[in-house]
């Protein structure tokens, strides 16, 4: 059952008061909240598919489980389902794109030749709805990728292919940003790697490095545009040497004041994200996270609201990095209802990301500062029970999006009412 919006009040209230006994504002919190804008990856909305009229199977040892009926099948049952998603997501949020969501009229257009022209349905879309763009290369499932390998290959001629579209891509967040008013960040992952071990992972790392200076050689103005690179560890296919690996990356985005990008699935399978945080930002000018959940291995299962994701949100809020991070979501669940897995996830990492708003983080430091660790931990475990729930409820309520798992009422009326219709 619903709770009533007197109830919810009424809770909020009370849990204003044990949070101001601890010298923690929730107002200042959900303004702080709201100011955040999660970019949701149009990925989850088909299985990583895209819509080239010669679409083939998911390459570069990426992988979605699930048959899950509803997927959409074009851009506009992707953006009415997009448009589910956010109406049950409280705030104002980002999509992120990736090139094979470009729209060519059933005509066939060679990545490299890719236009702003070619996403102009999106960008209306976005404008209409006050969302703003980022975009991705997509550097797999094409046939120049079949052997694995993109802007690290041997072969010049397959290098050049995907520098073009990457240019071409760049230019493309470039007119998003300067349509939009907010900078596009165009994010760049390539698969290239080697399934068993090589004795050369020197030559294709200086030709990756050869390869990205050729594609940011053009200089594109920050206010529309930001560069990032994601690094990995491994991949189906690549698990003995992937050539963009995390160190190669942070090197290059140091040297070349591009963006970094966190994937919280790209480490070994017990290292996280959070404490890279504050390492890295203190070199490089911003970063990218792409929030994902791997089981065992870099799976892309949807965001739980786990230790990982409270760390993660923990580590931008105390670091004071939320204005130089870009925060993006990334996995792909084809076994669930599509658009349940995005709200699903966004919501998880707003609550994160509203539970570390609510830390008295100055008595916190005060009591590490001053040796008292006994202290700070029980505090730290005390925080954990104190009623956060009702702090977001109310702001559910006061951004007009359901409370609690009501969301799921509207998401079982899409899938009877369209989801299922489709074929
Ligand atoms: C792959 C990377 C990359 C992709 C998307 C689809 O391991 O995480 O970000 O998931 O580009
Ligand atoms: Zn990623």
């Amino acid at each position: 059952m619903t709770p009533t919006e007197g109830s919810i009040q009424a809770a909020y209230e009370l849990a204003r008061e044990r949070y101001a006994a601890l010298g923690v504002d929730t107002e200042k919190a959900l303004t702080g909240l709201s100011q955040v804008a999660i970019s949701l990856h149009c990925w989850q909305g088909d299985d990583v598919g895209g819509f080239e009229t010669a679409g083939g199977e998911l390459g570069g040892g990426l992988a979605a489980t699930g048959n899950y009926p509803g997927k959409a099948r074009t851009a506009d049952e992707l953006r009415s389902d997009l448009d589910v998603a956010y109406r049950l997501i409280p705030g104002q949020h980002r999509l992120n794109l990736h090139a094979i969501y470009a729209e060519t009229g059933g005509k066939q257009v060679e990545r490299t030749d890719l236009q702003p022209e070619h996403f102009a349905g999106w960008l209306d879309w976005a404008k209409a709805n006050n969302h703003g763009l980022d975009f991705n290369p997509t550097c797999f499932s094409h046939p120049m990728a079949a052997d694995g390998f993109t802007l690290a290959s041997y072969d010049p001629a397959v290098r050049r292919f995907w520098i073009d579209h990457c240019i071409a891509s760049r230019r493309i967040g470039e007119s998003f940003g300067r349509v939009l008013g907010s900078p596009c960040v165009t994010n760049i992952w390539i698969p290239d790697g080697l399934k068993d071990t090589p004795v050369d992972r020197k030559t294709p790392r200086a030709l990756l490095a050869q390869s990205l200076d050729a594609v940011f050689a053009d200089k594109i103005d920050p206010r529309f545009n930001l560069d990032a690179v994601e690094g990995k560890l491994f991949g189906l296919g690549s698990e003995a040497y992937v050539v963009g690996s995390h160190e190669f990356y942070l090197g290059y985005a140091i040297t070349c004041g591009v963006l970094l990008t966190l994937d919280s699935g790209h480490f070994h399978p017990t290292e996280t994200i959070a404490d890279k945080i504050s390492a890295v930002m203190a070199y490089v000018p911003e970063l990218l996270l792409h929030v994902s959940r791997g089981v065992r291995w870099d799976s892309d299962h949807v965001v739980t609201f786990n230790d990982d994701l409270q760390a993660i949100m923990q580590e931008l809020v105390r670091g004071d990095f939320l204005g130089r991070t870009h925060i993006g979501l990334d996995y792909f669940d084809a076994s669930i209802n599509r658009v349940a897995a995005w709200v699903i996830g966004t919501r998880n990492a707003l609550r994160a990301l509203l539970l570390a708003l609510l830390e008295p983080i100055d008595h916190l430091r005060s009591l590490e500062v001053a040796g008292d660790y006994t202290a700070r931990l029980a505090l730290l475990e005390e925080l954990k029970g104190l009623p956060f729930g009702a702090v977001w409820d109310y702001h559910c309520l006061q951004a007009g999006v359901p409370v609690g798992v009501a969301y799921m009422d509207d998401i079982k009326a899409y899938e009877t009412q369209t989801l299922l219709k489709r074929s």
